[in-house]
């Protein structure tokens, strides 16, 4: 089926307002995300590599700002252990209501139920995966630490995070060049100048990355002896920290 196309930034825009996950994103959010986040597609299907590596019997799998669903449904299709189910969150209303058609035109058999909230207040069971597939990114700095201990506690031992944000570089040169070749893959999936500046205008202070150090180390405090980058294309990467 063909995907409606992301043109929201299209046209110059009078009062760019910040970036919100509501109904005009949601219709046009899987070209959008596509042809944004590079090597988001092959995110995904490791996502489901991983859960069925990591998923354990008798537990949870929690997607966190599951979006349309698109690492819940990975999941869903490889996870082979017996009396899993997932939990999938996401705060924007318009996101669950599509999600859940998404979810209930999946042949799936593992359960998966679908919350709307915020991800801060979700109580978790005793999990074995937890995805947070460029979520953090959206969450208040000063909350994101107890995010990450809340996860830990609930991980079973041998229980596994992914972690996937858009990062940043102290280095000023290799940042530039990480945002000119971001750019670049944008240009070459369709979207013009105008499109690209007027979404970083619309994503500031919406969308705030911080560098692979300080994800680390927040990892470490959190309890994560080991976390370690898995995927990584230019300013996109994704974590995987496992509870020992
Ligand atoms: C995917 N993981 O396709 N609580 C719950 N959800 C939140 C919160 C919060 N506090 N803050 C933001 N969100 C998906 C892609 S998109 C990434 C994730 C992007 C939700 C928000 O509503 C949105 O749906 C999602 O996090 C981020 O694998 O668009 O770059």
């Amino acid at each position: 089926m063909t995907q409606p196309k992301d043109d929201l930034y299209a046209n110059p825009l009078q009062d760019l307002a910040s970036f919100r996950f509501d109904q005009g994103v949601v219709n046009v959010f899987p070209d959008m995300i596509k042809r944004s986040v590079p090597g988001y597609t092959t995110i995904i299907s490791m996502i489901g590599d991983l859960a069925e590596r990591y998923a354990q019997a008798d537990s949870t799998c929690y997607d966190l700002g599951c979006s349309l669903g698109a690492a819940t449904l990975a999941m869903r299709h490889r996870i082979r252990s017996a009396n899993c189910r997932i939990v999938a969150i996401d705060n924007s209303p318009a996101m669950i209501e599509r999600c859940q058609l998404v979810v209930q035109a999946d042949s799936g058999e593992v359960p998966v139920s679908l919350l709307c909230g915020n991800l801060q207040e979700l109580q978790l069971e005793p999990a074995s995966v937890v995805v947070l597939n460029f979520t953090l990114q959206f969450i208040d700095l000063a909350e994101r630490e107890q995010i990450l201990a809340k996860i830990y506690r609930a991980l079973l031992p041998g229980g596994v995070l992914i972690l996937s944000e858009k990062v940043a570089f102290n280095d000023t040169p290799h940042q530039d060049l990480m945002i000119e070749l971001h750019h670049n893959f944008k240009r070459a999936n369709g979207y013009s100048d105008l499109e690209i500046a007027q979404k970083r205008t619309a994503l500031e202070n919406v969308l705030i990355p911080e560098t692979l150090e300080v994800h680390r180390n927040r990892l470490k405090r959190a309890g994560f002896g080991s976390s370690d980058v898995w995927f990584q294309c230019f300013n996109f990467a994704s974590l995987i920290a496992i509870k020992a």
